[in-house]
């Protein structure tokens, strides 16, 4: 198990379209394990392969509280969807920043699991929103993307900022 780097906004690898998983085998399997910890230790909810720099339609999510109702996603598909949802939606590739997102508040989706199955099942609520963020994600597509150009521009420099600052901090402890 491993506790892989979490790319941040506005990193252009972020907006990188992610390809289909070809094969489902113990090397991906391996990805999925190492997303799972690096998700559960951050906390969050959700992580797209994208998010770790690896440019697959991969993407694994857990909104249950006792962490104990792991989905992982290989090559989602929405057949459909219905209803509307407004979540508070944050990102672990965006720290710290917690907007207003709206989404579908049911949806239908096909994928393979991780023993290479095809899988068709229908998610509603936060699980749903969290799907849809993460499908996004594997689209090269960030939460902030629905905001207004001034509040991203906000959360930009903000972060470029806070990154700086670590770039420095860190070169200092040489
Ligand atoms: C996507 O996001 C999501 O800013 C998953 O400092 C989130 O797990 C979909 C996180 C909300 C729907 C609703 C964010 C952790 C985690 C932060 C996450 C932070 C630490 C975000
Ligand atoms: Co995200």
């Amino acid at each position: 198990m491993a506790k892989l780097t979490i790319l941040e906004f506005p990193d252009p690898r972020l907006r990188r379209r992610a390809t289909d998983v070809e094969s489902v085998d113990d090397t991906l399997r391996q990805l999925i394990d190492d997303m799972f910890e690096t998700m559960y230790d951050a906390p969050g909810i959700g992580l797209a392969a994208t998010q770790v720099d690896v440019h697959r339609r991969l993407l694994v999510a857990d909104v249950s509280s006792e962490k104990d109702d792991p989905w992982a996603l290989i090559n989602p598909v929405i057949l459909e969807r219905d209803g509307v949802e407004v979540t508070e939606e944050g990102c672990l590739s965006v720290p710290g920043f917690y907007e207003e997102v709206e989404r579908s508040g049911h949806i239908q989706v096909r994928f393979l699991d991780r023993e290479g199955a095809e899988v068709e099942a229908e998610f509603t609520g936060l699980l749903a929103v969290c799907v849809q963020h993460e499908i996004d994600h594997l689209d090269g597509k960030l939460f902030v993307d629905y905001l207004s150009e001034a509040k991203r521009q906000r959360i930009r420099r903000r972060l470029v900022k806070d990154q700086r600052q670590r770039q420095h901090d860190a070169a200092a402890a040489l």
